[in-house]
């Protein structure tokens, strides 16, 4: 890995990342919006006027989510999401896990219009996640201020989660007092690790966030309570692996075969 992202990594938890393929991410972005336009009906041609100005649409509750989920929808059954973004990424995902890895299943779509109050509040992904893997938050748009997320470093996650177990007002004061905001235009992505606190603040600006998070693991190493199976689906397996995976499943159809003699 990039010794400048390997440093940050280690030292706060987090590094901001540039595409290493863009006409992959335009192309991704692109079939989000031609879905999106076709839901919402929207004629013209301008992704980043269409996204940042989605707000101008006046959609809430179950109509909101109901538009939202078809696009939800359409990202899990036609995108292959988790592959796309690898492909997007790929040393850089490969440099952090390793040659075998797993992606998560589904991944999230945020639209975060502004004064929309149900933003996520201070939390972490692991546990319930496991520490051992990454989430790749990939803005759509231009993010900035409170139309994006923030978090806490890592020194200041570990601090954070001392005072938690002590004193809630305590914590979160400490985590206003040190939070990040994450500022990144589109062409870059945020890598950070699942145990840092983070959140989302009500969206005060004048422009929706659209953006994309998913996590990536390492095929060996620890689950947390998100089962392999359930939750993940197959990307890579190094040349090793395939081998040592294909003679395990011999080994085994042998061995079957002989009990059951
Ligand atoms: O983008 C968001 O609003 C939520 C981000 C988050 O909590 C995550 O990616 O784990
Ligand atoms: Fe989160």
């Amino acid at each position: 890995m990039n010794t400048i992202h390997e440093q940050n990594f280690l030292e706060h938890g987090f590094c901001i990342i540039d595409v290493e393929n863009i006409s992959k991410l335009t192309e991704l972005r692109e079939k989000i919006f031609q879905k999106a336009k076709e839901v919402i009906g929207y004629q013209g041609n301008n992704v980043e006027e269409f996204f940042n100005n989605f707000h101008n649409y006046h959609l809430e509750g179950a109509e909101l989510n109901e538009k939202r989920m078809s696009i939800i929808n359409y990202c899990t059954q036609n995108l292959d999401v988790g592959k796309t973004i690898y492909e997007i990424f790929p040393q850089t995902i490969i440099d952090f896990i390793g040659p075998d890895i797993v992606a998560q299943k589904t991944t999230n779509l945020v639209i975060q219009q502004p004064h929309d109050p149900n933003a996520e509040a201070l939390h972490r992904d692991s546990p319930a996640n496991s520490p051992f893997e990454i989430t790749v938050w990939l803005p759509l748009v231009d993010v900035y201020k409170t139309k994006s997320m923030y978090l806490l470093p890592l020194p200041h996650s570990k601090k954070a989660i001392e005072l938690l177990g002590e004193n809630y007002e305590a914590f979160v004061a400490f985590a206003k007092q040190h939070s990040q905001s994450i500022e990144i235009p589109f062409g870059k992505a945020l890598f950070f690790w699942q145990g840092l606190i983070h959140g989302v603040p009500v969206n005060v600006e004048n422009e929706t966030r659209w953006s994309l998070n998913i996590r990536y693991k390492n095929i060996f190493s620890p689950c947390g309570t998100k089962g392999l199976i359930e939750f993940f689906d197959m990307l890579r397996l190094s040349p090793l692996a395939k081998i040592a995976f294909e003679y395990e499943k011999k080994s085994y159809a042998q061995e079957t075969s002989e009990t059951s003699k």
